[in-house]
Order: structure tokens, then sequence, then C-alpha cells
């Protein structure tokens, strides 16, 4: 295997499940420069900011390099030895069932692969899940439901080839953005095609939809169900097709029609229109992800999408279908090798004795668990109860994704023993570790992984291992091989994995299932390391393209099901205390828990501190001011967060980002808030349907600071991001400190060879302080008793500069205009930038403003701010 070379490689993006292909070329100094593949066809070069900005976030700071035993750095034989007998001694005491895995789908296929081999095979436990749980679990449950397997029917193309696309619960533009330019551009090419949101808030991707549905939380299988009826009402249900190929379509109906369309909050007339639409265009895709699988009751949600699909025979033929788009890069990967606790490789199943027959064959294993192991929700009770006395958790950071992550963070701190394979050590989970398992990360590593139209791309390495970091499925097959499994476990590459793997799918195939890439299956070394993207099946018989348009489904039978189902009440906001339903979800340029695009500037300048979105009427009556501090409380934990007012959120509903982490914020963690509620088939969290509380947090003092070394905070709220010399710092306190100067040298870690100057503001509680040495600006601080109105982009930039008066006023002087905040990360173009040049040069369209300042001419993630911008400056004009 190459371990450290120099050429350009052609790689995939370690992001989103758009997947996109990147070429990225080690520019000699531990860097990449990166570039957007124009042969892949996930992308054809295209990448959006996060994968624009990959070469930011390789570099070594907070990696983590060597094996850590019990807080000491310690050898590999040392660390994964110990791993080998904490868990053969948990065995051997109480049985496999007392360890567990916890994975991601952020491993490459072949790491995903050997650890479920490892746990189901040879441990003979089915308690390994991953955050897939979290992330994907109920449109596997439903495609197993109407299918009779977990596949994704249709392809990318479908997308562009659609007269309307509905997109359910789902925030494309800013999770799926390559995908979300390829739709934009085909409707530009194509005006007629229609675009529909469904999503409580008007996101960043209504600005491309001809209509949004703001349904009300939980809405959806009202509002599909109520679809179904008018489907059957008008006629317009392909009888040949239901008739020669799907089940349960009168019972489907029955329950469709024993509800009303109250539950969705959406006016009749909006309901009608939407649904003649889709009634009246036959190339219909419908595209959902988080909205859809994060619920109680995401798995029947699925099904009332997949119904209405099945009802018209839209499914699996050219720009028609349902398509669930995956979120990690390695998501799809991760269900083919069977990483859910309930699965087993290739889409087998744990519960069928034929399936489990098959595989314990080809395995050659000792053991095979017959039963369902522990969902990610139980698995973290069982280990809260002791049940679970060893765990091993992989590429995921549960002590901030999980739901009551308070909970789940205190059951880690209390279990037995906690080993957790990272690149970093520096994350909440990370933290709790008795061993810490240095990984190698995206650029340095090799394998593959499959993206959301079943695309299977290689990952290549173009960066050597740092320090003694190891491959994920080599520390795996180490701990095996110490276990007392050498032999099963003695693979010398990731193509050697991949082979099994691909060998494996052709048994299962056999079985009936649709995961087939046998034709991989003696795919050489030389191959693997030049294999072009593929997307399954691939085998004798198949090539790709899509499933279903044959009617040909792979239940027992054959046929497809449509599935009864009906509204269920939300979670109750009754309760006085919390009568807010929280919403969760993602903003445009983070990546989760933060541990990779935190490192980059220019990512964590679009949204530098954790916020909640409230609707302008719950703000004033509840007293919440704009860039005020929110409490927010549910019975689980409590989160300070700063106040957008907005009326893209729904009254009663509130928005928290699910990034923020100790790391990065005093009390931001959303997930502290989310309840431990699962849909009862998938066992998936909902995590958008939580009920918190508000209130104004008495904030006696804002502040605002930026410093060139890491600034240890000390405030009730904080919260650190990244500037492009040092660090930017957000604070807010219920209590002044005394002396400015003296907290600020805290907070820096100056001493009194760093030079202050302060201007204070007595009367109005405020202070301005820079701290400079050797003729540089190393810090700043602003406060105020307001929130503190400082240009942040301004000062970010000024680290290092020579001390300017400018520096204590915290604006940049009348010959610097103030940028405002970054909108394009790219070319770090600012708000108020674009604002002016929209004015004074008269520019009337986004691709106008990109040739007069390049802002959205690179990955055009920003290019719907940039249309909001022009459409809020042309409503101003006609009132003016
Ligand atoms: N920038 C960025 N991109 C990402 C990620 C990231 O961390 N950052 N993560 C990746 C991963 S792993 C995933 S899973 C995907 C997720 O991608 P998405 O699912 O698109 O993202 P979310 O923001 O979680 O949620 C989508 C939308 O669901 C809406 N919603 C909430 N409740 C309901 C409801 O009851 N009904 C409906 N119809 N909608 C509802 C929310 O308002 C939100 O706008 O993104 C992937 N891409
Ligand atoms: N409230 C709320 N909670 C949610 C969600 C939500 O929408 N709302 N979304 C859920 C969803 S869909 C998801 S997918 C999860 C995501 O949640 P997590 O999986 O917990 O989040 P990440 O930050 O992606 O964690 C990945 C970890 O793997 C590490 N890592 C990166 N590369 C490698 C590698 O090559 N090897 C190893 N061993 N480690 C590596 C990173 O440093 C990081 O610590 O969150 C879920 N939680
Ligand atoms: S859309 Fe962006 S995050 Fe997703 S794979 Fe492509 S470049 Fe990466
Ligand atoms: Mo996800």
């Amino acid at each position: 295997m190459m371990e450290s070379p120099r050429a350009t490689v052609c790689t995939t993006c370690p992001y989103c499940g758009v997947g996109c292909g990147v070429r990225a070329t080690p520019d000699g100094a531990g860097g990449l420069a990166i570039e957007g593949d124009k042969t892949h066809p996930a992308n054809f070069g295209r990448l959006c900011s996060k994968g624009s900005a990959l070469g930011e976030t390789v570099g070594l700071e907070d990696r983590l390099l060597a094996p850590r035993l019990y807080g000491k750095e310690a050898s590999w034989q040392d660390a994964a030895g110990e791993v080998a007998q904490r868990f053969s001694q948990t065995i051997a005491r109480h049985g496999p069932d007392s360890v567990a895995f916890y994975v991601s789908g952020q491993l490459l296929t072949e790491d995903y692969y050997v650890a479920n081999k490892l746990m189901k095979g040879f441990i003979g436990s089915a308690n390994i899940d991953t955050n897939s749980r979290l992330c994907m679990a109920s449109s596997v449950a439903g495609h197993k439901r109407a299918f009779g397997t977990d596949t994704v029917p249709g392809t990318y193309e479908d997308l562009e080839e659609a007269d309307l696309v509905v997109l359910v619960g789902s925030n494309l533009a800013w999770c799926h953005p390559v995908l979300y330019q390829r739709l934009v551009a085909a409707k530009a090419a194509r005006p007629g095609m229609q675009v529909v949101v469904i999503d409580p808030r008007r996101t960043a991707t209504c600005d491309a939809a001809d209509m949004h549905l703001p349904v009300a939380s939980g809405g959806d299988v009202a509002l599909f169900n109520g679809l179904l009826r008018r489907i059957r009402d008008m006629g317009a249900t392909d009888g040949a097709f239901v008739r020669a190929h799907v089940d349960g379509f009168d019972a489907a109906i029955a329950a469709a029609s024993s509800e009303t369309s109250e539950a969705t909050g959406l006016p009749d007339d909006l309901l009608r229109r939407f649904y003649d639409l889709w009634l009246c265009t036959e190339k219909v895709v419908t595209v959902y992800s988080q909205g859809v699988n994060q619920s109680a009751q995401g798995t029947d949600k699925v099904n009332a999408i997949l119904n209405c699909h099945l009802a018209t025979g839209r499914i699996g033929r050219p720009g028609m279908g349902p398509f669930s788009v995956t979120g990690q890069p390695n998501a799809m990967g991760g269900r083919e090798v069977g990483g859910l606790a309930n699965m087993l490789a290739c889409h087998l199943d744990i519960e069928n004795a034929a399936h489990r027959i098959a595989v314990r064959e080809f395995w050659q294993s000792p053991t095979m668990p017959e039963a369902a192991g522990l969902k990610a929700v139980d698995m973290f009770d069982a280990i809260e109860r002791g049940q679970i006395k060893a765990l091993w958790v992989m590429a995921t950071n549960p002590a901030v994704s999980m739901p009551e992550a308070d909970r789940v963070r205190a059951a880690i701190a209390g279990c037995e023993f906690v080993v957790v394979s990272d690149i970093t050590a520096a994350t909440d989970t990370a933290r709790l570790a008795h061993v810490l398992l240095p990984a190698t990360g995206w650029g340095e590593k090799e394998g593959t992984v499959t993206n959301s139209e079943r695309r299977i791309s290689r990952q290549r390495a173009a960066l050597p291992a740092p320090g003694a970091a190891r491959h994920d499925w080599q520390i795996i097959c180490d701990v095996a091989a110490a276990m007392g499994w050498a032999k099963a476990f003695d693979y010398s590459s990731p193509a050697e994995i991949f082979r099994e793997h691909a060998t494996l799918s052709g048994i299962a195939a056999g079985l009936g299932k649709d995961f087939d890439i046998s034709g991989l299956a003696a795919i050489s070394d030389a191959d693997y390391a030049a294999l072009a993207p593929v997307q399954w099946p691939v085998s004798a018989t198949r090539n790709g393209g899509r499933f279903f348009g044959d009617g040909k489904f792979f239940t027992p039978d054959g046929r497809g099901r449509m599935l009864p189902v009906r509204s269920a009440a939300p979670a109750s906001t009754t309760d006085r205390r919390y009568p807010f339903r929280l919403n969760t979800g993602r903003v445009r340029d983070h990546w989760h828990t933060m541990t990779r695009t935190a490192k980059s500037p220019r990512l964590s300048q679009h949204m530098a501190e954790p916020y909640i979105e409230v609707h302008p009427d719950d703000a004033s009556r509840l007293g919440l001011r704009p860039a005020g501090i929110a409490d927010v409380e549910s019975p689980s934990g409590r989160v300070l967060c700063r106040v957008i007012v907005t009326d893209r959120q729904r009254p009663g509903e509130v928005f928290v980002p699910m990034h923020w982490t100790a790391e990065t914020a005093a009390l931001g963690r959303a997930d502290a808030l989310v309840a431990s509620v699962v849909d009862p088939v998938s066992g998936q969290p909902d995590s958008k349907g939580a009920v918190v509380g508000l209130s104004a947090y008495p904030a006696a003092w804002f502040g605002f600071a930026v410093s060139t070394s890491k600034p240890r905070p000390d405030a009730p709220y904080w919260a650190l991001a990244r500037a492009r010399e040092g660090w930017r710092l957000e604070l807010a306190g219920a209590e002044a400190p005394e002396d400015w100067e003296a907290y600020g040298r805290m907070v820096f870690g100056l001493g009194s060879e760093v030079e202050a100057l302060v201007v204070t503001d007595s009367a109005r509680g405020g202070a301005r302080l820079a701290f400079v040495a050797e003729g540089q600006l190393v810090a700043a601080l602003f406060v105020a008793a307001e929130p503190v109105a400082v240009s942040r982009s301004f000062m970010a930039g000024e680290l290092g500069a020579a001390p300017l008066p400018a520096h204590l006023s915290g604006q940049p002087g009348q010959d610097r205009p103030d940028p405002g905040a970054t909108v394009c990360a790219c070319f770090d173009v600012g708000v108020n930038t674009i604002l002016a040049a929209i004015e004074t040069r008269q520019l009337a369209s986004v691709e106008a403003i990109g040739a007069a300042l390049q802002a959205g001419t690179n990955c055009g993630s920003c290019r719907p701010e940039l249309a909001a911008l022009l459409a809020g400056a042309t409503r101003r004009e006609a009132a003016e």
C-alpha cells in the first residue's frame, strides 16, 4: 500500500452522502490542495464549501498521534493487548453480551466489515450498533417493510429528469449542497420543472422552491395519507401495476381514510394545490431525509411516502421514485456490511436462520448470535445499568450526538472499560476513554465508501499516516488477533477485505438479496487501486441502474407492500414548563461535532456560535431580544444560546443546531435537550421532536474577543471558534467581573510583559481592551451591557497586525468598509460588501454578484443566501 504518495490522488469527500469526487494534491508541507474531480459522476467537478475547505482540516494540531492507556502514551502492542485482554476477560466472566461496539457511517466499508465480523462472528454478540441508528434506521426499516430489503431504487439523474421534485424534511441546500446544485441547474435549464419543500422551517432550500409547505412538526404521515386518498379519489392509481406487483393497497387506503389533514397544520387549499401538482405530474421524485427519519413515527413516515409511489407505479423509472438521501459518506456502506444490530453483512438478516448459517459458514466462525443486539439508545441504557461493561466507540461522538446526551455522557463515564478510536483526543467522548486509539483520518486512509445512489468510490491516501496512527481496519484486526482470532483477521490490505465482502454478497444474492457486488469479487490489487466509481449491483447479470421499474421486489413473493399507517399524536407539549417543540439539525459549513470543520477559519465564520431560531411572536412574548441569550431547558438538560428572531420558524417551534460540544461552547449541546424517545420499529430517536421551555438569560454583560492563542473562557455563556490567525470568542454572563484587564489576561493567558490598552465606559458598563506584544495585536476584548456591536470579521482579520485606533473601536476606519458577516466562505465575501454592490452596481442576479465579487462562483453553497439578499434588496426598493 502507498504510505507516502506525493502525486495528486483521486479520492472521495469524507462528509456528506452525495459522495463527491475530490482531487487532492500534497503541497509538500503536510497540507493538501483540493479541487473537484470532473470525472466523478456524483459531482462532475463541483464541491461545496465543506469539500473545498478540506485542505484546512488536515493539519496535525489536536491530532491523536499515539495510543493512550489510562492517560499515558503507550505502544500499540500494549494498547491493543489491553483492549483484547479486557474484552476477553469481560466476555469470559459475563458472556458476550456484556460488551459492545458503537461504530459509525464514517468508517470505510472495509473497516466497518471487519468490526461487524469480529463482533457478530467471533465475539458472538450482536451488540454492535452505529450512529446510522440516529440517521438512516427508519429508512432502512421502511424500505424493508415495503421492498423486502433495504434498497434505494433511484439515481441522482432522476432528480434532474423529474418534472416535480418534492423535498421532505431535507435541507438539501445546506446538507447535500452539490446534489442541490445539480437540481438547481436542471431547473434553470428546464424552468417548467417544479420543486416543493415540505419542512416546518423556511430553509435555504426553499429559495429554489415553487411551493413551501411549512408542515407542523410530525405532520408528514397525515400529509402523505392525504395524498394517497387524493390519488385514489381522483383515479390516479396505476391499477395494473398494483394488481401485478403490490400488496396492501386496500388496507393502506383504509388507514389513510381514517384520518384528516388536521395534523399537517396546513390550510386545505395549499395541500390541495400540492396534491394536484403531484397527481398531474408523472415524473415525480420524493427526496427525504432527517425530517422524516428522525421521528418517533419515522418508519411510518417513510412508508407513507413509499405508499404513494407504489400506488402510482412511479418507482424505478427515469425521473420517478422515492429517494432517501444518506447523510454520512458511508451510511450506505454501513448498511451493506450489516453495521446495524439487527442486520448481518450484505443485507442479510440476523433473525433468519438460513442467512445466519450462510454467513457463519462463509466466515468459518465459531459462533453467531441468533437475535438482534441492542440498538443505540438501548445500548447506552444497558451501559448506564452496568449490564454492558466494556465499550469500544469508533468514529463517532455519542456523548454529544445521542439524545439525552448528558445522561449518555455520564453512562460512558461510569462504564468499567471504554475504548475510543478517533483522530483526536479533544472530543467529549474521547475525554472519557480508558484507552485511546489513534486512527488515520481522511487523506491518510484507503478503502471504499458508497454514496446515496449506491455508487461505490475509493477513498485514497494522499498523505502518510501521522505519528503512530493506524488504519481502523488494522486496529480492529490487531485486537481480533490478540483475542485469538489471528487467522480470520489476517488481512494485509483493504483490497483483500473488499474481495471477501464482494464474495459474500454473491452468496447473499443467492438468498434473494439486492446487494450484489459479486462482479468485483476477484478484483486484483491493481484494479482495486484504480477502481473507478461504480454503482451496485455489479454482477454477471446486472450493472448499476434502477430497481423496481420491473415490479420485482425482494419480499418472499416478489411483491411490493403498501403499509397501513396512521398519524400518532406528537410528544406532548402540554407540560406548561416545556411549551415549545424543539427542532434540531445542521448548518451549512459545519459537520456534526465539528472535530474537523472547526479547524477551518473559513468554515467557522458562517455560524460562529450555538443559536436558537425563534418566531417573532414567541420572542416578543418571552422578552427574547435579537442577539440576546436564551436559556433553553427540557426535562433532560439545558442549553444557553444566541437568539435569532425569524419568521422562517413556525410559532411554537424553535430550532437549535446539533454541532456545538463541550469543546466549543459552555452549554451548547443540543442533544442535552432531546428526549430518548424512539421510533418503535426502527429504534431511531425522535431528534426533531423534543419539548423545551425557554426564557431570556439575564445577561448583565456581553463580550466578544479575538486572540492569537487559544483562550480559556470563563463565563456562563461562551463559544469558541477559529479565526485566521487565532481564535474568536463570544461571551456573556449575569455578573460582570470587576477588573476587565485582569479578566482578559486570565482568559488569554497573558503575562505582564504584554501591554494592555484599555478604554472603559463605566457609565454603560462597557470596556474595550487591546493587548499588544512586540508591536502586534495579540488579543482584544470588547464588553458591554448590550450585545457587543463589533465587526467580528474585521477584528478576526486583524490579529497579528500592528495596533491601530480601530482595534479599540472594533470597527474598521472610514477608509476600510466593514465587510460584515461572511456569506461566501470560498472568497470570504461579507454581507455588507454584497449589499453595497447590489445597490451601487445595480446587480440583479446571483450571476451578476458572482461576476462582480466572485461570491458564489466556486462551491456555490452560498447561492441561496445571495438570492435571499437580492430578494431583500428588491423588496426594500419596492417599498421605498
Ligand atoms: N453542512 C452539513 N451537511 C451535512 C451534515 C452536517 O453535519 N453538516 N451531516 C450529514 C448527515 S449525517 C445527515 S444525516 C444529513 C442530514 O440532512 P438533512 O436531513 O437535510 O438535515 P437536518 O438539518 O438534520 O434536517 C432536515 C430538515 O428537517 C426538518 N424537519 C424537522 N422536523 C420535521 C418534520 O416533522 N417534518 C418535516 N417534513 N421536516 C422536518 C428540519 O427543519 C430541517 O430543515 O446531512 C448530511 N450533510
Ligand atoms: N439533536 C440531534 N442529534 C443528532 C442529529 C440531529 O439531527 N439532531 N443527527 C444525528 C445524525 S443523522 C448523525 S449521523 C449523528 C452524527 O454524530 P457523530 O457521529 O457523533 O458526529 P461526528 O462529529 O461526525 O463524529 C465522528 C467522530 O469520528 C472521528 N473521526 C473522523 N474520521 C475518523 C476516522 O477515520 N477514524 C476514526 N476512528 N475516527 C474518525 C471524528 O473526529 C469524530 O470524533 O448525530 C446524530 N445526532
Ligand atoms: S456535497 Fe459537499 S460535503 Fe457533500 S460530498 Fe460533496 S463536497 Fe463533500
Ligand atoms: Mo446522519
